[in-house]
């Protein structure tokens, strides 16, 4: 029977050590989320790095292996040299920024390219064990680009999808990367290849073409034998889940206690991983315009910001945090009084309830990336408003806001924007607020 064979850089649980001990936890961010329920069919598995380097806990392996797989996941072990050159380095230094349209903090490495193209091969090895002709192999993000090649060559007729969970960039930007002809050879050796919007679609396109002079006709390739297909597939949440998570009498519960100790103070929400194209800074800049241009809104409306730790031992991200620690500091110390905090800032992760709960309690989500494949936490927020209250501000810059037309859109850019949108949020009439959102 044919099987789906899903394959990512992480798996949607992260292998780590306490007390001597292998602890698993489940990995955060918009993949793990996106795919939860295509993995939950029980003809699939899943193949992923552990997250865990295995160096001193060798005896465990097998033990671990058996427990993963009663879940249908794979690990893959790489060691620490190779994570810090192929994760922290090609993947998170070379690829996110330009991807994001970040030039200035792209760095190109050869080493790390080496081991790039050797973690692939190490990839395409388990994908050979586990996988038939018959089997559909769906590749997932920008660290596995070479993937769909490699395995092709192996595999000649495999069904094998890439989906991208990052944006595209313009060929202006992507023909910066000295490998672009090595990565486009590598994705292309996919039958379907799927982006969030019809931008992104459009900027891979004209680099193919550019760069290896393969035309299409409505996002369909002649490459030598094969026929290739590219198409936009925005991505969405399990909505129901969302919403009834919203509505049990627990999550209530939890509603209840944070009304009564912020009491008729609104509340304005932000959740994100800790990256630059999160606009984290953007964000808390229009919240102190905000409240500088607003003095009648102090003390009744504060920021709720839950910053999500991430690459933390990429130094562009240690700055970041420092950033925005520093500018927190400055707003609590201009604004605050006694009895009242205006933003409301924590630097870790938190059960799915307690997000639902964040979701139901506030007022207004306030989501500003510089820019963002999708962007997940906006469709969730929606989806946990059961009776419709609320008001979205968006970036335009996520691919999200080409479906949630309804939000506030805002460029993340412009700080003036953004305090008048907060303002415009806050004050929006209830029926106004539920017309958006139905
Ligand atoms: C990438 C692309 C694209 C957040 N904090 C906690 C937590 N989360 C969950 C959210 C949401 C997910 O993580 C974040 O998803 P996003 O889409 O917002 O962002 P990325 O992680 O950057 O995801 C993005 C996505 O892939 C999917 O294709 O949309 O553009 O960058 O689901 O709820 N979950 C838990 N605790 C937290 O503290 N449990």
């Amino acid at each position: 029977m044919e099987k789906t064979i899903i394959v990512s850089n992480r798996l949607p649980v992260t292998l780590s050590r306490k007390d001597n001990k292998v602890v698993f936890t489940p990995s955060p961010g918009g993949l793990a989320t996106g795919l939860a329920g295509a993995s939950k069919d029980m003809n699939s598995v899943w193949i992923g790095w552990a997250g865990f380097s295995p160096e001193g806990f060798q005896e465990n392996i097998d033990e671990i292996r058996l427990n993963l797989e009663k879940q249908r996941l794979v690990p893959i072990f790489l060691n620490d040299e190779d994570v810090n050159q192929f994760y922290e380095g090609f993947s998170n230094t070379t690829l996110w920024p330009l991807f994001h349209s970040f030039p200035t903090y792209t760095s190109c490495h050869e080493e790390q390219w080496e081991v790039y193209q050797k973690v692939n091969e190490i990839f395409c090895e388990e994908v050979l064990k586990h996988a038939g002709e018959e089997d559909l192999i769906w590749i997932h993000d920008y660290h596995l680009l070479l993937l769909p090649g490699l395995i092709r060559k192996k595999l000649p007729k495999a069904k094998i999808a890439y989906f991208q969970h990052i944006p595209f960039p313009s060929y202006e930007i992507f023909r910066i990367l000295p490998w672009r002809e090595r990565i486009l050879e590598g994705v292309t050796g996919a039958d379907l290849i799927g982006f969030h919007t019809h931008d992104d679609v459009k900027h891979f396109l004209t680099s193919i073409q550019r760069i290896l002079g393969m035309e299409n006709k409505m996002g369909t390739v002649r490459a030598e034998e094969r026929i290739f297909k590219v198409d936009a597939f925005p991505l969405g949440i399990d909505y129901y889940k969302y919403r009834e998570m919203s509505m049990l009498k627990s999550t209530e519960r939890q509603v209840g206690l944070h009304r009564k100790q912020f009491q008729d103070v609104k509340i304005i929400l932000s959740i994100d991983r800790l990256d630059y194209t999160k606009g984290i800074p953007e964000r808390l800049k229009g919240f102190d315009t905000f409240l500088e241009k607003n003095p009648e809104f102090r003390e009744k409306v504060s920021l709720l910001m839950i910053v999500v730790p991430s690459r933390e031992k990429v130094q562009l991200y240690k700055d970041l945090k420092m950033e925005i620690d520093e500018m927190v500091g400055n707003i609590t110390s201009k604004y605050r009084t006694v009895n009242w905090t205006p933003v409301l800032y924590f630097y870790r992760s938190y059960p799915l309830q307690s997000l639902s709960a964040f979701y139901k309690l506030s007022d207004v989500a306030l989501i500003t990336p510089l820019r963002d494949g999708m962007n997940l936490v906006c469709k969730e927020y929606v989806a946990s408003r059961h009776d419709e209250s609320g008001v979205l501000i968006l970036s335009e810059m996520a691919g999200a806001a080409k479906e949630l037309s309804d939000a506030l859109i805002i460029n993340p850019y412009n700080v003036e924007e953004c305090a008048n949108a907060i303002k415009t949020a806050l004050c929006m009439p209830l029926d106004e607020q539920k017309k958006k959102n139905v």
